[in-house]
């Protein structure tokens, strides 16, 4: 048997009937669509070298639907199917770890972010979560990614590339190493950051692109998806890979960096969405740090595509030669833009 079909035979369905077609979205974890005549469910399978306790995101998402169900009964939440067995997820030999989901029905997603409404229905959507989870102990939450937006850390793995990585690339990266080198005050304000006591620690999504999002027939948020990267952090990691991903009309795989620029609309209605839901829990030093959140994220971006350029793609993979050079020098140029609008965008928010 197939590893998908033996995963979705471990569920109680008819599997003779299903129909399962690809859907292309992150660069991390697979994703299906599952159909049959009556029902649609979305199957996933954990990548599971990035990923080496997927028993921690089944354990935290079980949590937090506990906890919803309780307190925010009508807050729409997909939770996992449980197997034939109770399992949360169906590990299959040799491949990985699979789970379905119940498809949310008149519900779609978007890739790219072409309103400002867009923007503004996605950040409350993210607000909301962080929001309705704030009297959850965020502590009983399992860290599923050591270290993932931990900016000092990712900044050593840079070093470390720069001495063991591939010679021939890191000379033609030269540019590259110096600006990310000559930022590293992005490096050293994370630091103080952790220490700080007004930072706090809240449940956060980490991972808040737009195809994140599930919107209505009327094009309102209803729910936030994929939750394995769902563990305590700070806001900044949430807004500022919103940020990341909304700003530019072009995405992080565009090779004409002349097509990245930083739309103003677009901010705000990041800041007016998040803050629809967050202004009574974030504090002014926290809110002080809101653009540099998007500094954080872009620069942290741009560091990994760069390191794992170094390393010969060994994390992201490349499918041409050069790709993560490219999406290094694509989220470099898109943080010098941010930096030159800084204080535009302060102005605009200003009054707030
Ligand atoms: C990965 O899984 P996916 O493709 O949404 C990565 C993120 C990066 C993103 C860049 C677990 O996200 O941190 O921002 O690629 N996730 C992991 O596209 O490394
Ligand atoms: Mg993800």
């Amino acid at each position: 048997m197939k590893p998908k079909v033996e995963a979705l035979a471990a569920y109680d369905l008819p599997i003779e009937n299903l129909v399962v077609e690809p859907i292309s979205t992150g660069l991390i974890n697979s994703t299906w669509s599952v159909k049959n005549y009556h029902q649609s469910f979305i199957l996933q399978k954990v990548n599971d070298n990035v990923f080496k306790n997927p028993a921690a995101i089944a354990n935290n998402i079980k949590l937090i639907a506990d906890y919803l169900s309780k307190h925010q009964s009508r807050y729409l939440f997909a939770s996992p199917i449980q197997t034939k067995s109770g399992e949360e997820m169906k590990y299959i030999k040799g491949s990985g770890y699979y789970r379905l989901m119940p498809f949310v029905e008149n519900s779609h997603t978007i890739t790219t972010v072409e309103k400002p409404q867009q923007a503004y229905e996605a950040a409350r959507k993210f607000g909301e979560f962080t929001s309705l989870l704030s009297g959850f102990a965020v502590g009983k939450l399992q860290t599923t990614l050591p270290d993932f937006h931990n900016l000092t850390l990712r900044y050593q793995q840079f070093l470390e590339a720069l001495e063991k990585g591939n010679q021939t690339r890191i000379r033609e990266s030269k540019e590259l190493i110096k600006f990310i080198k000559d930022n590293k005050d992005i490096v050293e304000i994370y630091e103080e950051i952790l220490n700080d006591p007004s930072f706090k620690l809240r449940v956060t999504h980490h991972d808040t692109k737009i195809s994140n999002v599930l919107f209505d027939e009327n094009n309102k948020g209803l729910c936030v998806i994929d939750l394995d990267t769902v563990m305590p952090g700070y806001f900044i990691s949430d807004v500022g890979d919103m940020m990341r991903t909304y700003l530019s009309p072009a995405n992080e795989e565009e090779k004409d960096f002349s097509k990245i620029e930083i739309r103003e609309e677009y901010f705000k209605s990041i800041w007016e969405g998040y803050m629809s839901e967050m202004k009574d829990q974030l504090n002014p030093e926290e809110r002080r740090l809101f653009i540099y959140s998007g500094k954080f994220m872009i620069y942290m971006q741009a560091l990994r595509f760069l390191a794992d350029h170094l390393n010969n793609d060994t994390y992201y993979g490349a499918r041409y030669e050069g790709q993560n050079f490219v999406r290094a020098g694509n989220q470099i140029a898109l943080l010098k833009r941010l930096i030159e609008k800084e204080e535009l965008l302060k102005s605009l928010i200003k009054r707030n």
